[in-house]
């Protein structure tokens, strides 16, 4: 199993100490989001004196139904993942139940409809994330009535925050039949595939106004194609992002992004928290959502010194 980062006291579980162990399976290592996402639950781990058994799947989903079948040949504590898609998890969820070893869902939701199968799911509402975007749109061309061609780029085909951003910023400008998304298409959350793939927007779709990128990665991308294509960003073309990572917020403070959408990594305290209640057998709540704001350039430039990821 490809583990590592955790301590390497392997099969302490259950012996001598009582110390919790907690098998974690992270997505990748696609985006500045997920290894902001990845230190938080590291560092909190350390500090809340949880033994943490840390897999990385790259970004497939046999590596995360492997990695949660060897914590549960371990005899983990607890197992929190991060779904990289939202369905297949019935079976090896089952198994986890079965084996009486607690789940709990970290960032990303799973759609089967048997919620037994884990004990919370911490995360943020991506839908609502994906109204903002859409929100911040609508007012943007407020009492205009040409038409705006929008090109989006999608996360990950068949996650989470893919389906949901998708969603909720297509049920907000569906309202106004101004607003027309002239091509959308995955571009993997990584920046490599934004970029390639606003190249073949920009070579394909003739008029684009806006670019709606469902993370800040995509957006960067996007960003150099449209510079390499003599476009200015931010200006020529609007943009859109999710996630106000580091480096997303200092392209929204120069006004190469317009307007970004938060959506915290920092999940590990309140994860290892949870982690403790479960292992305790307190009762803890079905969902637990994370707070966020969103970003205006000026508001950038106010918190940027002090991001953090
Ligand atoms: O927005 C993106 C990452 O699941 C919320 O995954 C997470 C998303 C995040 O790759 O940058």
């Amino acid at each position: 199993m490809a583990g590592c980062g955790g301590s390497d006291d392997a099969g302490s579980s259950g012996g001598g100490d009582d110390k919790i162990t907690l098998g974690f399976s992270q997505v990748g290592a696609e985006s500045g989001w997920r290894t902001a996402n990845t230190k938080s639950i590291q560092e909190s781990a350390a500090s809340a004196g949880i033994d943490l058994k840390f897999s990385d799947a790259q970004g497939k989903q046999e590596n995360q139904i492997k990695a949660i079948r060897s914590f549960i040949t371990q005899r983990v504590d607890v197992i929190a993942f991060s779904p990289v898609v939202e369905s297949g998890w019935g079976t090896v969820l089952k198994e986890a139940k079965d084996a009486g070893i607690p789940v709990i869902l970290t960032d990303r939701a799973i759609d089967d409809p048997d919620t037994s199968l884990y004990k919370t799911f911490i995360g943020s509402d991506f839908v609502a994330e994906g109204k903002k975007a859409g929100d911040w749109l609508v007012k943007e061309y407020e009492g205009k009535t040409d038409p705006v061609n929008i090109v989006e780029l999608q996360g990950t085909p068949g996650a989470a925050p893919a389906n949901d951003r998708k969603a909720g910023f297509g049920d907000v400008i569906k309202a106004d039949p101004k607003f027309k998304v002239v091509a959308s298409q995955t571009g993997q959350f990584t920046r490599t595939d934004g970029k390639a793939v606003m190249e073949t927007f920009l070579k394909s779709q003739p008029k684009i106004d806006v670019l709606y990128a469902h993370n800040d990665d995509m957006g960067l991308g996007a960003i150099e194609a449209i510079e390499a294509a003599g476009k200015k960003p931010g200006t020529d073309i609007k943009i859109i992002t999710v996630d106000a990572v580091k480096d997303g917020m200092t392209a929204l403070s120069e006004g190469k992004i317009n307007f970004i959408v938060e959506c915290s990594p920092l999940l590990g305290p309140q994860l290892m928290d949870l982690v403790k209640k479960v292992q305790d057998g307190q009762t803890i709540p079905q969902r637990v959502l994370t707070e966020e704001t969103t970003f205006t350039p000026e508001q950038a430039k106010e918190v940027l010194a002090d991001r953090k990821y």
